[in-house]
């Protein structure tokens, strides 16, 4: 059809070029660009896009972008200025049907111009973020502390563990962190590929299964931020989010202790089989705060004071759990799927306890919890 129309056009002899227009209007698109980006700056700049900085890395991670702003803005100002202004200076104007604009020939040296600018910009951007992150990222002088703290993801939970901690490895199903130390996450996942992120942070890596990833940051700011899962994993992603704290040097050591100190007592009433009730509840205990390295822990999605856990992915069982049989508390935990929780999805807890927790291990957690509860 339209091609009919043309030729039509052509035939009555409309045929040709359009007539050039008057000189381009330099002058106010340049005061028109200036102003917007100008604006485009001011916004960039102003707001509040980020979360508070919690930690050293975080300021130089917030001058990229504030630099990228800078850099960024004035060109796609300067690129929607010239399209917004060529769309309305050269339409079509009634009686122009069919016709082609003027012939332009092609400017070598404008082409060099515009290749090179944005060819040595990109470069030079690049190579400002890639230091920028790798300085960040340096290891602590020689002498200096560094807290290793080994993360796992697994749908849809984060487990903790300090290595080298003094006194033996702690695992944990919460983050708890010194301020001013710096620390070296290693993450794994055992399962899919999930993120390890912490906003006011601003690092996050993907943890994949099969290899270990890492990175370093050093607190510089007390207080509770969200550790969230940054990669779609399954139909938990949106839950998979956890709390990381950080204290005072002394808090964090005292906090370690306590830790160390109830992990031995479980362990030093023996085999979870053989122990009594009292031996068998404390290593329940351990299990729901800290899992069994196969198992996430269940602190990691549930609050428990007893615990100390303050997971909130799954329900609050301070409030859930009294008068459950030890029956009713097994299933809950072997087969999670079989009865939902009101207000919560199914699939969100593993339904492989079965098989990660051993025979000893699932009746001292349910003895843990039973107790727990009628106290
Ligand atoms: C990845 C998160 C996650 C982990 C880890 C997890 N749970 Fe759950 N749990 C949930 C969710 C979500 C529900 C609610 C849905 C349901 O009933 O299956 C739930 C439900 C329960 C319930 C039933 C509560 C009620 O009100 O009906 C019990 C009991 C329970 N979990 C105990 C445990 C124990 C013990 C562990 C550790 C062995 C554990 N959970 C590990 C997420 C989790
Ligand atoms: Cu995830």
């Amino acid at each position: 059809m339209a091609e009919e129309t043309m030729s039509e056009e052509v035939a009555d002899g409309q045929s040709g070029n359009r007539p050039r227009r008057g000189r381009v209007h330099v002058f106010p698109l340049m005061v028109i660009g200036l102003v917007a980006t100008a604006i485009g700056i001011a916004l960039g700049l102003l707001i509040d896009w980020f979360p508070v900085q919690a930690a050293t890395q975080a300021e130089d991670v917030d001058t990229v972008y504030h630099v990228l702003i800078i850099t960024s803005v004035p060109f796609f100002v300067l690129v929607t200025t010239i399209v917004l202004y060529c769309v309305w200076q050269f339409r079509e104007r009634p009686g122009e049907e069919g016709l082609d604009g003027p012939n332009v020939h092609g400017s070598t040296g404008l082409e060099i111009v515009w290749t090179a600018i944005p060819a040595i910009l990109l470069i030079a951007l690049c190579s400002y973020a890639y230091v920028t992150l790798r300085d960040i990222e340096e290891a602590p002088a020689a002498g200096e502390p560094e807290l290793i703290v080994e993360v796992t993801g697994q749908q849809f939970a984060w487990t903790f563990a300090y290595p080298e901690a003094e006194g033996g490895a702690v695992k944990s199903a919460e983050l708890i962190l010194p301020k001013d130390v710096s620390v070296k996450f290693n993450i794994k996942a055992l399962d899919v590929i999930h993120d390890f992120w912490v906003p006011e942070f601003r690092m996050k890596i993907d943890a994949v299964p099969g290899i270990t990833t890492s990175f370093r940051v050093t607190p510089s700011k007390l207080g509770s931020w969200s550790v969230v899962c940054a990669e779609l994993c399954g139909v938990g992603h949106a839950l998979m989010r956890q709390k990381v704290t950080v204290v005072s040097q002394e808090r964090f050591d005292a906090w370690l202790a306590r830790k160390q100190a109830g992990g031995k007592a479980a362990a030093g009433g023996g085999a979870a089989g053989e122990a009594d009730g009292g031996d068998k509840a404390a290593i329940g205990k351990t299990l729901f705060a800290e899992g069994n390295g196969e198992a996430t822990a269940c602190g990691a999605c549930h609050a428990l004071s007893d615990a100390g856990t303050s997971g909130a992915a799954g329900p609050n069982l301070d409030d859930v759990l009294q008068g459950w049989t030890p029956a009713q508390l097994t299933e809950a935990i072997v087969d999670p799927n079989k009865a939902i929780a009101e207000g919560f999805t199914e699939g969100i807890m593993p339904a492989n306890y079965g098989e990660t927790l051993t025979k000893p291990e699932l009746a001292a957690l349910v003895t843990y919890l039973e107790e727990t509860a009628a106290k």
